[in-house]
This record gives C-alpha cells, structure tokens and sequence, in this order.
C-alpha cells in the first residue's frame, strides 16, 4: 500500500523564509501546494491565518493535517520524514557547522529585516523611508561579511558543507535573495555570490526564487 502524503505551504512569492522551505521540498522532490498569504497587505493578521500561525508570519506547512511553523525546524523536519538527498551533513561536527551558518541569517540578519520590523522602525519610531531602507541594508551587508570571512575559513566545497547543496546553502541563497531585494551590492562578498550562483543553477533553487512565484512583479 501506498501512503500519499499531503503537504500545504503557505508561503509568500517575496518571503525569503518561504523561499527556504519551497527549495527543501523541492531539493528533496516533495510534491506540495503552496498557498499565498499576502504579507504586504496584512493577510498574515486574518483569522484564517491566525487558526495556522498566530504567530502571524509565513512560512507555516501542515503536513497530513499538523501544522509545522519556523522555516528551520520545518526543513530538518522534512530531512528526518524523507531520506531522499539529505539536507544535512552525515558527522555531527559538520550538522553544527551547517546549523551555525543557517543560523546567520535565520536568527541572526533576516529578523531585522521583515515587514513588521520595517514598519515599526518607520512608523513607529518615525525613521523615513530611505533610513529603514539602509536600516535593512546594513544587517545585510552584515551577513553577508560574515558569511564571506566564515566561507573564507572553510571554503565551499564546492557547496557550503560538501558537495551537494543542503540546509547551509538555503540559507545562504537566501540571504543573497534579501540583498537582491534591498539592492545591495554584492561585489565585496565574491565567495558568498559565487556559492549562490552554483546554486541558482539548480533547479530546486530557480523554481524556488522569489520572482518566479505567483503573485511576483512581472518586471523586476
Ligand atoms: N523566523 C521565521 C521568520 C518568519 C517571518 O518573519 N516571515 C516573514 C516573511 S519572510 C513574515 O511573514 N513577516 C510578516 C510580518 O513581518 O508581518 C522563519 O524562519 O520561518
């Protein structure tokens, strides 16, 4: 007997958080829908979406009807379900290494840079907009050197922790995603941009890129 396996993403074309999870489930050749919640017009705050995540944030994934919620627990949860190509490393020294360059951006760089964030920094504290533009810039750029001195310590291999690209590399490619968004120039940051150039060129992490989503700017 077969078991079909039921996987709903909600997700959202800009989110850079979604866009780690859509690229773990297509890495790993899971078949899912993805549903959009608008987090630039505030569906995030529907009671519809607060019955899935009351933390009000994408992305949230509800696998065979439990709901699964932060884009790094949801990725090492589809590791351990599917063993097809593994997003994490075999020796537990390197799983470390893995999770601490994920967690550059995860926890360190991206929360400093979602909509909430801006809106507050804007709104509330009054900064204008072209401050909370450099407000997001700058914990960017901050990744990204710290993403270029520590890939410059070990060097990618050619992928970040081996051969094939796995949870670092999301992560990573992600980030690339915000300065993309936020035009930051990444010409200072050669070993980073050369990494995520190896892995636009897969098909997991094109299909998966942002303006490639329903609902994306047309021309961007
Ligand atoms: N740490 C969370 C981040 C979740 C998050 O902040 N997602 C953003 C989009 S990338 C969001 O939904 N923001 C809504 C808001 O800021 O109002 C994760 O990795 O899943």
């Amino acid at each position: 007997m077969t078991t079909v396996m039921s996987i709903t993403l909600y997700g959202f074309w800009r989110s850079i958080a979604s866009f780690r999870v859509r690229t773990a489930l297509k890495l790993k050749g899971m078949s899912f829908t993805e549903i959009p919640i608008d987090i630039l017009t505030g569906a995030q705050f529907s009671p519809d979406f607060d019955a899935i995540n009351t933390g009000h944030a994408v992305p949230a994934l509800v696998h065979d009807g439990v709901t699964l919620l932060q884009s790094l627990p949801i990725m090492e949860y589809l590791d351990e379900i599917a063993p097809a190509h593994p997003l994490l490393p075999k020796a537990a020294v390197d799983r470390a290494y893995a999770r601490a360059l994920a967690l550059v951006t995860v926890a360190d760089s991206h929360p400093l840079m979602v909509p909430r964030v801006r809106k507050y920094v804007g709104e509330t504290l009054k900064a204008d907009p072209a401050a909370v533009d450099a407000w997001a810039r700058h914990w960017t750029i901050e990744g990204l050197g710290t993403y270029e001195r520590l890939l410059t310590r070990r060097p990618p291999a050619p992928f970040a922790v081996g051969d094939t690209p796995g949870l670092a590399d999301i992560c990573i490619a992600g980030h690339m995603l915000g300065a993309f968004f936020f035009k930051v120039d990444t010409a200072p940051f050669p070993i980073v941009t050369g990494l995520a150039a190896r892995c636009w060129a897969r098909p997991a992490f094109a299909e998966s890129h942002p303006l490639r989503q329903p609902g994306a700017p047309k021309a961007a």
